[in-house]
């Protein structure tokens, strides 16, 4: 018999879902299949249909070898970092083998597959294309790796780096980034603003204040920021932490519901 009992069975949680935040921590993740995924279990941690304003997906896809995905319907915009595992993404015409921490974003409306022939764990976020943007040149494929992309001292911090995976032009109506934390280094100030958020911790662990409260998390925790939510983050641990961040960009305000 331990002294540290497990208590998930008691009911006890880090979840916490507030009208204008969630914290999804694993122990309450529940697998699904999810249309056009095949071979594949997704965990949909965030979708519109959560109800509390939420205009964008995120979800983690576990590929079974063999496992394949088509192109979301028409008018959605997909982005998948690999997470564990390979993978490959047939698109124009050419097909590339995507490892750890690789990732593309594939424009709505493009013919694509992704295929893995061993076992693959992609984070996806997936968006409608903002039809104010279609003034603009389409959005093109983009491949990376976010390890080779150049970081930047986010507000003058060495201790806190941004890398930013889709380039920072009007045509795209989102941006994904990771945010790199020194132990013991903070987002210099609390933040509002009215783009919301979706966060997949990849590594380390801190506390996130979202709204009022102050909530211990650690890698593999997902969050949902709505509009206005006052966000900050403290690196707690020996090692760097590291979070990928999906943030709405470039719309015109006026349209958002
Ligand atoms: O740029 C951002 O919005 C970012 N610093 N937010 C965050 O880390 N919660
Ligand atoms: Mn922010």
């Amino acid at each position: 018999m331990t002294n540290r009992p497990n208590l998930q069975q008691l009911g006890q949680t880090r979840s916490v879902v507030d009208p204008n935040f969630a914290l999804i921590t694993p122990e309450t993740f529940i697998r699904t299949q999810v249309a056009g995924w095949t071979n594949t279990t997704c965990v949909v941690h965030i979708a519109p249909v959560m109800g509390l304003g939420a205009r964008f997906s995120q979800y983690t896809a576990e590929m079974q070898p063999g496992a394949k995905a088509v192109a979301p319907p028409s008018g959605i915009q997909r982005f998948v970092f690999v997470l564990e595992g390979e993978l490959e993404v047939s698109v124009g015409g050419e097909t590339r083998r995507l490892g750890e921490y690789d990732y593309v974003y594939l424009p709505a409306d493009t013919e694509n597959t992704l295929h893995a022939a061993g076992t693959a764990r992609v984070s996806v976020f997936e968006k409608r294309f903002a039809a104010h943007a279609r003034g603009l040149p389409s959005p093109q494929v983009v491949f990376g790796n976010e390890r080779q992309v150049a970081g930047f001292e986010f507000e003058g911090d060495p201790g806190l780096i941004a890398r930013k995976l889709l380039p920072d032009e009007a045509q795209f109506d989102f941006i994904v980034t990771t945010m790199s934390y020194a132990p013991g280094a903070t987002l210099p100030y609390v933040e509002v603003h009215y783009m919301e958020h979706g966060l997949l911790m990849l590594e380390g662990e801190g506390l996130y204040r979202l709204g009022e409260r102050y909530l211990p998390v650690t890698t593999g925790d997902v969050i949902w920021m709505g509009a206005h939510c006052p966000q900050w983050y403290g690196a707690l641990g020996k090692t760097w932490s590291k979070y990928l961040l999906y943030k709405d960009m470039n719309r015109q305000v006026l349209d958002l519901k």
